[in-house]
């Protein structure tokens, strides 16, 4: 199976891994994001017949709106849609937070996830495709300075779940993809740009990879078209799970 496959957050990470993977089994891919050398570097790699590399926010709603509108004959047909783009809030307490990365994790993880599907819906019902959404471990396990971030990814994993309640019967599947520590620029745009706190997180634990990931998303949308995974949860395996806290009175 091939299609054409709209991968957002395509500069970096699980995005990039992922519009590779996908131009190497023979799709046609869609990538977006907002660093423009980034897009065209991939877009030489990959060749034009193959990637189109579009410079989108997924803050701007009108943006989104205006690209999903104007995708060319080439790549308009969208098969599959891998919602990916998005980051995290610095690891501060929400009482200690600021309160701009908050709205920037919500606004991309959720709101622009939200209106470039609506977008996307129509054409993707229309050729009984696929939607892969890209939620966390951290919307099922909490932990202390994420809860902006966990809460915007167990909105991903229950919109995946609830939209395919909505879709049924429309032939279009719905995954929701929910994995642990990736070794990716996650930790460094979460950190400021703080080399030494990503190599301290995943040193000496061996975390999966971006290409992992991609090899993963790979195989949910070329599974055959009548099985639908509905979520699944990944991490390396020297993650796993702590207790939980008590805080002693007195
Ligand atoms: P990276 O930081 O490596 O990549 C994030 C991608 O999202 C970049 O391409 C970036 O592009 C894009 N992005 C961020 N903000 C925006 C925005 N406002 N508009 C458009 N694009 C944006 O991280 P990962 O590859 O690790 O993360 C990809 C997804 O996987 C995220 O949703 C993340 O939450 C999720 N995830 C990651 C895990 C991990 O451990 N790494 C684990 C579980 C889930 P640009 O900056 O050019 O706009
Ligand atoms: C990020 C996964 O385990 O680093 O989505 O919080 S983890």
């Amino acid at each position: 199976m091939t299609g054409t496959a709209f991968i957002t957050g395509v500069t970096s990470g699980i995005g990039a891994a992922s519009a590779r993977r996908f131009a190497a089994g023979g799709w046609k891919v869609v990538g977006t994001g907002r660093r423009r050398e980034r897009l065209d570097g991939l877009a030489g790699e990959l060749g034009e017949e193959r990637f189109l590399p579009l410079e989108l926010d997924m803050r701007d709603r009108e943006a989104i709106e205006a690209t999903a509108a104007s995708l060319p004959a080439l790549f308009r047909d969208v098969d599959l849609l891998i919602n990916n783009a998005g980051l995290a809030p610095p690891l501060d307490t929400v009482q200690d937070s600021d309160l701009a990365p908050s709205l920037q994790a919500i606004e991309t993880n959720i709101t622009g996830l939200v209106i470039l599907t609506r977008r996307l819906l129509p054409g993707l019902i229309a050729r009984r495709g696929a939607i892969i959404n890209l939620s966390s471990v951290a919307a099922s396990y909490p932990y202390r300075g994420g809860a902006v971030y966990g809460g915007t990814k167990a909105f991903v994993r229950q919109f995946s779940l609830d939209l395919r309640a909505d879709l049924h019967g429309t032939g279009v599947r719905v995954t929701s993809i929910e994995p642990g520590m990736i070794e990716t620029e996650f930790t460094l745009v979460r950190n400021g740009w703080d080399q030494a706190a990503s190599d301290a997180l995943y040193g000496d634990m061996n975390p999966m990879t971006a290409e992992d990931t991609a090899d993963i998303l790979w195989w949910a949308a070329t599974l055959p078209s009548h099985i639908n995974v509905n979520a699944l949860e990944l991490m390396p395996v020297n993650q796993s799970f702590a207790g939980f806290q008590v805080a002693r009175e007195g």
